[in-house]
């Protein structure tokens, strides 16, 4: 267990949220020898066994079905989850008693005495985060990787094993709660919009990312996407510290070219082809060369990033290849749930696609992806909670269907797919409205597409 100088003996934490985070956190604090209680929005009922089973071993006083302030008014500091909007009116009254409001990464950040690579963003986040891992561990260095990745930085504290760095994907509900938290290399990969129905607007959203730079000191390192405005006009505050930047732009540190990244620091030129490896292609190249920037930034050398990025392979549900039946190619893409990362996978294709998308709205604008739908899209299938919304917003673009389930969104897809064209699932919305994650839809989309080709085979196929 390592120490912690802001959590005393005998201290009186309310853990808020009994999730992933909020779990980790009761056993760490606990650990620290706090007095711990947990108040949750769910009542017992809505709790899973493990849950239950983990408050009863834990022995900690619990509030279910709510937040009340007689509960969270008696604590000397409350530990806010990420996924709890931290101005909910308790914790502003909290506040205004005195009571600091903190998250993981506020208690956490400052516990941590071995350097921190922190990667925030909207999208490719994961994907960076593990790559540096993999960076890391081909050049020898010893590392924990966690974070909004599904792994909380508490679980690193409670049973601490020996690593020269720490990589931590940050996301904007944890930058907002953050405290001191000071990464030595800080990485803002792009900014576009998510998660607006928590941060309000864009200008919100960019704010709470920008909180990945604010404890920053002039030794430490910001590495932002150059072809990103938002970046870029962040990048100018920034000068007082190293700022590095990838992207297309003659002036990014770390360029992409067709098939390469060049890197440029101080002169010294590596170049990294990527032909051939799983991260070739424009949305691989500008991960790669942000992670290449970050672990270049901590002593890896040119010979061992390239072993790294020869044989990483990135996690699955990212515009990944799951299918193809009678010439038409099947794409899962369920971690797209912004609009952002839409655009993003239509411009792998030329064209003939027919787009599954919806879910839970996040507050996205769906009119963003007007244009590029009009000019890839064929036909758009939409599902969920946002359906309604999407159709609205793109109304006279393209053909539009609903489906209630993602088997028939599949079916109606394949329906009117010819040879050669493409069945896409890329939501632009969260999955919490039909699936418990972003994984378990897309285990469903490709579950939908092996039942299709089942079809085929017995011939009763939809087409
Ligand atoms: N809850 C309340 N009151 C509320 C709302 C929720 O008590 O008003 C309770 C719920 O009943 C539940 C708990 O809070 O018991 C859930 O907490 P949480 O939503 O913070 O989720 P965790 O399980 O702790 O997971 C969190 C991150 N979740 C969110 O940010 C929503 C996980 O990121 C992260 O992996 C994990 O901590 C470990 O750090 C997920 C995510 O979707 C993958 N992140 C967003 C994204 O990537 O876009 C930001």
């Amino acid at each position: 267990m390592t120490k912690n100088a802001g959590i005393q003996k005998g201290m009186r934490v309310v853990v808020m949220g009994l999730g992933i985070s909020g779990r980790s956190a009761v056993r760490y604090l606990l650990g620290c020898g706090a007095r711990v209680a947990v108040s949750d929005a769910r009542s017992a009922f809505q709790m899973k066994q493990e849950e239950l089973d983990f408050l009863c071993a834990s022995g900690v006083m619990v509030e279910c079905g709510g937040h009340t302030a007689a509960f969270l008014h008696q604590a000397d500091m409350i530990m806010v989850s990420p996924g709890i909007p931290f101005d909910l009116p308790v914790l502003v009254e909290a506040g205004e008693r005195g009571i600091p409001v903190v998250g993981e990464l506020a208690i956490a950040g400052p516990a941590i005495n071995k350097p921190v690579i922190a990667i925030t963003g909207t999208n490719g986040k994961t994907t960076v985060t593990s790559l540096i891992g993999e960076l890391l561990r081909c050049s020898r260095k010893k590392v924990f990787v966690g974070g909004n990745i599904g792994i909380p930085l508490f679980d690193y504290l409670c049973e601490p094993v020996p690593v020269d760095v720490v990589v931590l994907e940050v996301s904007s509900f944890q930058l907002e709660t953050a405290g001191d938290f000071r990464p030595d290399v800080a990485l803002l990969l792009n900014v576009t919009p998510d998660h607006l129905d928590r941060h309000g607007d864009l200008a919100g959203y960019a704010a709470a990312k920008k909180r990945i730079f604010v404890n920053q000191r002039s030794s430490d390192i910001a590495i932002l996407g150059g072809d990103d405005p938002l970046c870029r006009e962040m990048a100018d505050d920034l000068k007082d510290r190293k700022v590095l930047l990838f992207g297309h732009q003659d002036d990014c540190q770390a360029r992409v070219c067709p098939d390469s990244v060049v890197v440029d620091l101080d002169g010294d030129v590596e170049t990294y082809n990527l032909t051939g490896t799983a991260l070739a292609g424009t949305t691989g190249s500008l991960n790669s060369a942000a992670a290449i920037l970050a672990v270049r930034s901590v002593g890896c050398t040119p010979e061992d990033i390239w072993k790294g990025l020869a044989q990483f392979i990135p996690g699955p549900h990212r515009l990944a290849k799951v299918g193809e039946i009678a010439g038409v190619a099947f794409y899962d893409d369920s971690k797209a749930t912004n609009t952002g990362a839409v655009l993003s996978a239509l411009r792998q294709f030329a064209g003939n696609v027919i787009l599954i998308a919806g879910g839970r709205d996040k507050g996205d604008d769906y009119g963003l992806l007007r244009e590029a739908v009009g000019e890839k899209v064929r036909k758009l299938v939409l599902i969920g909670e946002a359906a309604d919304k999407i159709a609205a917003s793109l109304h006279g673009a393209v053909e539009i269907e609903h489906a209630v389930s993602m088997e028939e969104a599949v079916q109606l897809a394949y329906r009117v797919a010819g040879p050669g064209d493409t069945v896409l699932l890329s939501p632009s919305c969260s999955s919490f409205d039909m699936f418990d994650n972003y994984g378990q839809r897309g285990k469903a989309f490709v579950a939908a597409v092996e039942k299709l080709k089942t079809l085929k085979t017995s011939g009763e196929s939809p087409r």
